[in-house]
């Protein structure tokens, strides 16, 4: 994978050769808990998330270089009634949104820093991925390169 992550919040998303895509509550290197989720972004899932429930993951991408992300679904999550939101700061990205199958059309957005998307209802489980990342678009981070956050509700509620 080329792009580097890390996560936010009770849960966090992560992948290694011994247990493959996962979300659990601690770093897998250091077996530290994750931060927390800041309260800014909390504030921003109460309002855009039509779901009655917080996030339980900030997953963290940043995309250097040549960094990009194939199409795929995001579905190790209990509950595809609660949205994924997405939120892009730095360089404009390429993404690639298309339909529940892998082979439906897919078309492209530009996300700029700042944009963000909710994959909410029938868009929840859309195939989705990042073509490429534009170089120098965006001044806000000094090494250039671009984060991704996304919020996920990780378990349903009873
Ligand atoms: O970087 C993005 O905009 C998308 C990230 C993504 O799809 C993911 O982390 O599952
Ligand atoms: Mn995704």
């Amino acid at each position: 994978m080329s792009v580097r992550m890390t996560n936010a919040g009770p849960l966090g998303w992560v992948t290694d050769k011994e247990g493959g895509y996962r979300y659990q509550a601690t770093h897998p290197e250091s077996g530290r808990p994750w931060p927390d989720i800041p309260d800014s972004l909390l504030n921003l899932w109460a309002k855009l998330a039509d779901y009655p429930h917080p996030p339980e993951a900030c997953l963290i991408n940043y995309y250097g270089g040549a960094a990009k992300m194939g199409l795929h679904q995001d579905r190790d999550e209990e509950d595809f009634a609660a949205p994924v939101i997405s939120i892009s700061l730095g360089d404009t990205a390429i993404f690639r949104i298309g339909a529940t199958t892998r082979k439906g059309p897919t078309r492209k957005l530009e996300l700029r820093s700042g944009d963000v998307i909710v994959l909410e209802g029938a868009d929840r489980l859309a195939y989705h991925g990042i073509d490429r990342v534009l170089p120098e678009t965006s001044e806000l981070l000094e090494e250039g390169g671009r984060f991704n956050l996304t919020l996920r509700r990780v378990t349903k509620p009873n």
